[in-house]
């Protein structure tokens, strides 16, 4: 299963900060359901037996819904679940020997924070790149801002889909409208939110509506 620019429109992060008691995969059901085109299983400090079990649930769920399922950064959790494929920042396993180890059938997402970074990603095999942040986000603080300028000079630099991260919401969305992005990618606006179907449904009717065809 290989990516499509469609599957960029509303493309979901988890995070396990806000499930309040909530089994992980019950809020992966109620987004799916909801018009998320993407799914990637991204958690920091788990192990590795834990991060394997929450992959096997949120597969499921991604293979019922027929979408993309990626898990960050852990190429041995994703070969262990048979994902579709992993996520990789610039600081993880290179893109070349993530493709060797993946397989030429599996996405490979690389997250790139400049041209010459996307080029070189793209050159690597990588199937779609991350652009982010573009926006102030409590979910990763402290990072230099990417410019929406910096983001246009990507998609033209590149065949591949692009989306952009980082304090995307119903209202910041608009601005990235002349970026030439495929879609945004999304963690805090649905994950800590009561309504997380309402939401993914407007992001989702928001981005049919604002990306490129
Ligand atoms: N990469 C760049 S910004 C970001 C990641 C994983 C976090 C995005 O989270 P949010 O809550 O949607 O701003
Ligand atoms: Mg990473």
């Amino acid at each position: 299963m290989k990516v499509n620019r469609e599957d960029m429109r509303c493309y979901v992060v988890t995070t396990r900060d806000f499930l309040d008691g909530r089994a992980l995969k019950d809020d992966c059901e109620e987004i799916l359901k909801n018009g998320a085109t993407f799914l990637q299983l991204r958690e920091k400090n788990i192990d590795f037996d834990e991060y394997v079990n929450l992959g096997f649930e949120l597969k499921e769920v991604a293979k019922k819904y027929n979408i993309p399922f990626v898990i960050d950064d852990n190429i041995e959790v994703a070969i262990k679940v048979d994902a579709d494929g992993v996520h990789i920042g610039q600081s993880d396993i290179d893109a070349k020997t993530a493709r060797k180890l993946i397989g030429e059938d599996k996405i490979l997402g690389v997250s790139a924070q400049n041209v010459y970074q996307a080029i070189e990603a793209e050159k690597m095999g990588a199937d779609y790149l991350g652009i982010g942040p573009v926006f102030p986000t409590k979910t990763k603080p402290n990072e230099k801002l990417i410019d929406l300028d910096e983001v246009r000079r990507i998609s033209e630099s590149v065949n591949i889909p692009i989306l952009v991260i980082g304090g995307i919401d119903d209202e910041s969305i608009y601005k990235v409208k002349n970026s030439n992005t495929d879609g945004v990618a999304v963690i805090s606006y649905i994950f800590n939110s009561d309504t997380k179907g309402k939401n993914t449904r407007k992001l989702r009717e928001i981005s049919d509506e604002l990306f490129r065809k």
